[in-house]
């Protein structure tokens, strides 16, 4: 897939009210936004239109954009985050969606939670990992909107103690998924060839393929080499502050 467009919200001085699983320390806003502003760069270096949308105070995690939308090549689909300071997020990112679609469809049931950290697109089909943010109901109505577009969607697990799915795997290409062993150990990436992270790497799962690039959180140089082994380029991004948050590269951005 080619990607035309990205979508990225710079972060706000909230951000330390930010969610996270373990409590490791505030991330630093000014070293967060110089890692925001490398990884906008690699974006654009792709030749890709990178809109930069304004920070929301109101809402700590708004830099992770991922999890309000997904985009497909047909059109959008506004999310509902399954976390109650982060609902409010999928509105504000609608309208920026409607001006670069002319389809833009919604999660609206009272009862559907789904975030975009749990959703990989592949080449043949959309897998969903059931997750503590993302549950049945949200997952069924997602199958529903996106079935008239030609995309059928997988329910699976996404591992537990684990925020996203994607929180431990990423595309590479088509049918390549990098993964953390406990998430293809499941066996829901049959099927598809799979790289394993190193063990001790398993931070290093969330990447994304970006038109030539692969983006890598920095720190983790056997997960490097073994993405280089396959002949994509690798850009290696500071990732620092995002994972106090329990953030990674594909949260950072909405892809169309
Ligand atoms: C949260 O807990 O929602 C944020 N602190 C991190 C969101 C990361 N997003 C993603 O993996 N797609």
């Amino acid at each position: 897939t080619h990607f035309t467009h990205a979508i990225t919200r710079r972060p706000s001085g909230s951000i330390v009210c930010g969610l996270r699983a373990v409590d490791t320390g505030n991330p630093d806003l000014a070293r967060m936004q110089s890692h925001h502003d490398a990884y906008v760069a690699a974006l654009k270096g792709t030749g890709a239109t990178v809109v930069e949308l304004s920070p929301l105070e109101t809402y700590p995690d708004s830099v992770f954009v991922e999890d309000t939308a997904l985009c497909l090549p047909q059109g959008a689909v506004v999310m509902r985050p399954g976390t109650p300071s982060r609902l409010g997020e999928a509105d504000e990112m609608a309208p920026h969606l409607r001006a670069l679609y002319s389809e833009v469809v919604a999660i609206t049931q009272p009862d559907s939670f789904i975030e975009g950290g749990d959703i990989l697109v592949t080449g043949r089909e959309i897998l969903v990992g059931r997750s503590a943010r993302s549950n049945a109901a949200g997952i069924a109505e997602l199958t529903r909107l996106v079935a008239p577009w030609g995309h059928s969607v997988r329910e699976v697990q996404t591992p537990t103690g684990v925020l996203h799915f994607k929180t431990d795997c990423s595309l590479l290409d088509a049918d390549t998924v990098l993964s953390t062993r406990r998430l293809s150990a499941s066996g829901c990436l049959a099927g598809y060839r799979v790289i394993d992270v190193p063990e001790g790497e398993e931070a290093a799962a969330n990447t994304i393929r970006f038109n030539d690039l692969v983006l890598v959180p920095a720190g983790f140089p056997r997960t490097r080499d073994a993405i280089l082994a396959t002949g994509i380029t690798v850009q290696e991004i500071g990732n620092s502050e995002c994972a106090k948050l329990d953030g990674g590269m594909s949260c950072l951005s909405l892809r169309l």
